[in-house]
């Protein structure tokens, strides 16, 4: 599976305010296919899981609050190049330097609540889809 997927989540954000069918609409149209998706929640210590990379970082503890502060859709993504082509698909982190018509500028709010994860690299992927689906799930 190596680089045919990566891992994504509709945050926060972007559940609350009614994106997830518009962003799910341009993840299927830039020809990804979803094998696997679950809408869930995040408690605090999870989220530092999830994100424990950042642990050390400023803005750390407000990533936690804010990942668990509603509900998320954790997908499974599935194309060539996934990782790249996905970053590409949502843009910068912040949304002021992302690109025009990426899902990020569409749809963040802020370089916190920006809308959407994608994983940053192929071993990652494959971690974080681990992290939220067991094998069975995936399919
Ligand atoms: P990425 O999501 O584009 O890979 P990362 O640097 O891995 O960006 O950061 C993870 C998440 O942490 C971001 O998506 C965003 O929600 C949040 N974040 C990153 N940088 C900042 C910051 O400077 N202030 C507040 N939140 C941040
Ligand atoms: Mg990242």
């Amino acid at each position: 599976m190596a680089g045919k997927i990566t891992f994504s989540i509709i945050k926060p954000d972007a559940y609350q305010a009614g994106h997830v069918g518009a962003i799910i609409k341009m993840i299927e149209e830039a020809g990804f296919r979803i094998v696997a998706a679950k809408l869930t929640r995040l408690t605090p210590e999870r989220a530092g899981q999830f994100y424990a990379v950042h642990k050390e970082r400023p803005f750390y503890r407000d990533l936690c609050n804010y990942m668990s502060s509603g509900p998320i859709l954790a997908m499974i993504l599935e194309k060539e190049n996934a990782v790249a082509d996905f970053r590409k698909l949502i843009g910068a982190t912040d949304p002021a330097k992302a690109e025009p018509g990426t899902i990020r500028k569409l749809f963040a709010k802020s370089i916190e609540a920006n809308a959407i994860h994608g994983s940053d690299s192929d071993e990652n992927a494959v971690i974080e889809s681990a992290f939220f689906f067991s094998a069975l799930e995936q399919f």
